[in-house]
């Protein structure tokens, strides 16, 4: 295998481990979840040397306030609360952190930073939990040790001797707990910039900004009762049984009640057949599954804007005859732009509407007869919608759909975007936002009497341009993998090299360790799972999940070593170092998260008598305006968009190339080579393609092929080698896997409307290789 870039360490996609045998491909069909998840599971948990741990740490998860938040992801917690609802990824996940193996020292001594860099990412973070304080020695090239407080003055000593604040940027992966994610906002912006980069600027920025637009509020308006309550759910470009795999329980309580279960990707994913509830312990015991969909439909890649219009169309259509079709109240009443909206969808053709989707009149009008005959209908979606150069007017467009029946601010009714990491939607709440409102500047310079800055600051792609440009010179990154998450491979780490200095605040060892600055520092914190035991006590942090609910979350176990800092402790320590003269009590708010928590209790929406409701049994729900039917836009209505439908149809000869992840693997934590739900085992470096598309260009099963991708400056990617299977995808389209095929991704393939990297919709050649 070999690809044609320059960087040979950079570009060798050595991602997973070893594989264990040759690759293997046969389609899967058995139910997600159930026997072939503990299979997994206990296997698992076998290697990572947790069986004790393991199973005592996760009864203790997602329990109402006595327990830790599940790292997994955001699906929120039953909101019957009493039985654990936990599942083979987020025990995996867990598991991940708790390992017993440790990266201290002696490891760093034993290797250099050159020599690690020819490793496999698995084998890094498979070293197990990074255990003190390392910086980079460049006359070695290895990490050496530094004590806490000589780390802390190296990052104080660098930001402060920066020409301007601006010169820093602070990125945020969405595992950082709410506190740590106050402080960590206010020391960028006390320090003057809001240079604030985060993860979901790769995620669902698009999301955000669409219902900000369109309802007044950059989130859901749904929560788990309203799953519970409706008639129909339309499931977009998710793929659940890997990414929320407790979503399996809703679809199959939906399907058990009668409930229409309609799902939209391109691929007919696992959660798209049939599953068997993995606590249900009849269920497990009797092999008896539950089909988790009435209906799939198989857009093209970027296909779901058109068919969103065409149920727009259809419904439209039918009220001349069916005036029940519409709500005409609930349109009269509280939104604005219909009549701009009829008529854009009166004027789109319906042979566009079929091309541009890539499904027939037929199966639209079939799912719209659904939409018709649903009381209460849900959208939910995720990457497969938001990382699209149009991801913007996509959710518009979903929300058009939605209003049309009056759907929203009701129960069992509305917009339902599912969230990535376990808080990326806290990170936004608590401030981690490049383009802060003024609302929230007046509340924090306020309540915090700081001067925060007014001008907007860099996300992730602005980040990466200003690096390597040398506009920036110091990289924060809570958390994350940022070489390895953020698109255009090689272009990413030259822009890190540039930095003077970058600081990763991690668990495991990782790929941003090794692509660093001239100096370097790795700040091991703890995981959620971990007892965080300050002055005043053991500390609990919140946590946000996808339906706005913040809970607490505690961990109990042992810490990794004792060595390591809580993440709060580490922003504080890096503050009070940058800013010597700060009247911001750091030190103080770390003897007891609760003062933390009465500041954020005066400066964030939603957020009062924080410290009381936060420790209610399931914790509080942050108001929803779009829900009580309160819109805060322009117009002070829901408001209808009229985007034009854009052209995502391949261009002859390419493809469109979606990467998405692997069912055995965490963003850029890779488990195994294995894909279970997709059939795939021992292979990662692979391209899913339609059978047609294959033999079109005299490719046949498991031979490696040549991708090229052509971005919007004109530029050429390659990746070699990869193995193309036959798949069941739409012609034209194609995929395959993340960290892998961020090489492909072109820096400046970013979508206009939402500055979100364009991850779901590559253009590209694929040809046998020579
Ligand atoms: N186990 C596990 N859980 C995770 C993660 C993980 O890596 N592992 N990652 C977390 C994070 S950060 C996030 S953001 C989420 C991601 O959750 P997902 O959005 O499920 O992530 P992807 O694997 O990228 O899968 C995207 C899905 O969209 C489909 N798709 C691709 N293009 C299109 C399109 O044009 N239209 C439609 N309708 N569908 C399309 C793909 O077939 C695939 O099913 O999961 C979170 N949870
Ligand atoms: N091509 C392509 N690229 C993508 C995507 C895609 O679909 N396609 N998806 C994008 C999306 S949605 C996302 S969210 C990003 C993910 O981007 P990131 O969030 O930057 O990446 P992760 O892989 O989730 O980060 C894993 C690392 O987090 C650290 N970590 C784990 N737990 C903790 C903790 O408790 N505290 C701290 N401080 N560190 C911890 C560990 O060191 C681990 O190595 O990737 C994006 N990149
Ligand atoms: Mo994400």
């Amino acid at each position: 295998m070999s690809t044609s870039q320059n960087e040979q360490e950079s570009t060798e996609p050595r991602v997973g481990p070893v594989p264990e045998g040759d690759p293997h491909f046969q389609p899967y069909h058995h139910p997600a979840a159930g026997w072939g998840a503990a299979k997994s599971v206990s296997r698992f948990l076998m290697r990572e040397g947790a069986l004790v741990d393991g199973p005592r740490a996760i009864m203790r998860m997602n329990h109402e306030n006595t327990g830790f938040d599940c790292p997994g992801c955001a699906w929120p917690d039953d909101t019957k609360g009493l039985h654990l609802d936990i599942c083979e990824n987020g025990i995996k996940h867990v598991t991940w952190e708790m390992t017993r193996r440790r990266v201290g020292r002696e490891f760093f001594a034993a290797h250099s930073v050159t020599e690690l860099s020819g490793w496999r990412d698995y084998d890094l973070e498979n070293q197990g939990r990074l255990t003190e304080p390392m910086v980079y020695d460049p006359e070695t090239d290895h990490y050496v040790p530094i004590s806490w407080k000589d780390a802390f003055e190296l990052v104080g000593r660098t930001l402060r001797e920066l020409d301007s604040p601006h010169q820093a940027t602070y990125y945020t992966s969405g595992r950082l707990g709410n506190e740590a994610t106050f402080l960590y906002q206010l020391m960028a912006r006390e320090l003057g910039t809001n240079n604030l980069p985060d993860c979901s600027n790769m995620c669902h920025e698009a999301s955000g900004r669409a219902l900000q637009a369109s309802l007044g509020t950059g989130k859901g308006t749904v929560d788990l009762k309203d799953w519970e309550a409706t008639d129909a759910l339309f499931i977009l470009g998710v793929n659940a049984a890997s990414n929320a795999p407790r979503m399996l329980t809703a679809l199959a309580e939906a399907y058990h009640r009668g409930a229409q279960v309609v799902h939209i990707n391109p691929l007919v994913e696992a959660a798209a057949t049939r599953t068997i509830i993995p606590h249900d312990f009849t269920d497990m015991a009797t092999f008896r599954s539950t089909r988790t969909s009435t209906l799939n439909l198989q857009p093209r890649i970027g296909g779901d804007m058109a068919l969103m219009r065409g149920m727009a169309k259809a419904i439209l259509e039918q009220s001349a005859t069916d005036p029940k079709a519409l709500d005409r109240e609930f349109i009269d009443r509280h939104t604005s732009g219909f009549d701009e909206y009829r008529a854009l969808c009166e004027a789109t053709p319906w042979e566009e509407i079929e091309r541009q989707s890539g499904l027939g009149r037929d199966d639209i009008l079939k799912v719209a007869r659904v939409y018709r005959e649903a009381d209460r209908s849900i959208v939910s979606w995720c990457l497969g919608v938001s990382q699209h150069e149009h991801g913007v007017d996509t959710v518009r467009e979903i929300v058009n759909l939605l209003l049309l029946r009056g759907n929203l601010g009701r129960e069992g009714a509305g917009p339902s975007p599912v969230r990535g990491h376990s808080n990326v939607q806290g990170n936004r709440t608590c401030g981690i936002d490049h383009r802060p409102t003024e609302e929230f500047l007046d509340r924090l310079a306020e309540a915090c009497d700081i001067q925060p800055p007014r001008e907007h600051g860099l996300d992730t792609v602005g980040t990466i341009k200003a690096m390597h440009r040398g506009d920036v010179k110091v990289f924060v990154g809570m958390g994350g993998n940022f070489a390895l998450a953020a698109p255009d491979t090689p272009y990413t780490y030259a822009a890190l090299r540039n930095c003077d200095l970058t600081v990763q605040v991690s668990t495991k060892l990782n790929r941003s360790h090794l692509v660093h600055g001239r100096r370097a520092l790795i700040l091991p914190c703890l995981g959620r799972t971990e007892r965080d035991q300050q002055r005043k006590g053991i500390q609990s942090t919140s946590v946000e999940d996808s339906m706005s609910m913040v809970h607490l979350s505690v961990g109990m176990k042992r810490t990794a070593s004792p060595h390591l800092l809580s993440e709060p402790a580490i922003v504080a320590g890096m503050a009070r170092a940058a800013l010597p003269d700060s009247a911001t009590p750091w030190e103080w708010y770390i003897e007891d998260y609760d003062r933390i928590r009465d500041t954020m209790a005066q400066v964030l929406d939603g957020f009062e008598d924080f410290n009381r409701r936060v420790r209610l049994p399931l914790g509080f729900r942050i108001k929803q305006p779009a829900r009580e039917l309160v819109f805060l836009t322009p117009s002070g209505r829901a408001e209808f968009s009229t985007a034009v439908l854009p052209d995502v149809v391949p261009a002859p000869g390419t493809l469109a190339l979606g990467t998405m992840r692997s069912h055995d693997q965490w963003n850029t934590t890779i488990y195994s080579d294995n894909d279970r739900y997709r059939g795939i085992k021992n292979l990662r470096t692979l391209v899913f393609m339609n059978q047609d598309d294959m033999r079109e260009r005299g490719i046949s099963e498991f031979e490696p092929v040549n991708i090229t991708s052509t971005a919007k400056d004109g530029s050429n990617r390659y990746l070699n080698g990869f193995l193309a299977i036959p798949y069941d995808i739409p012609r034209g389209c194609a995929a395959g896997y993340m960290p892998e095929m961020n090489v492909l991704v072109a820096v400046c393939d970013y979508s206009t409307q939402s500055d979100q990297p364009i991850m779901k919709h590559v253009k590209v050649t694929i040809t046998p290789a020579t």
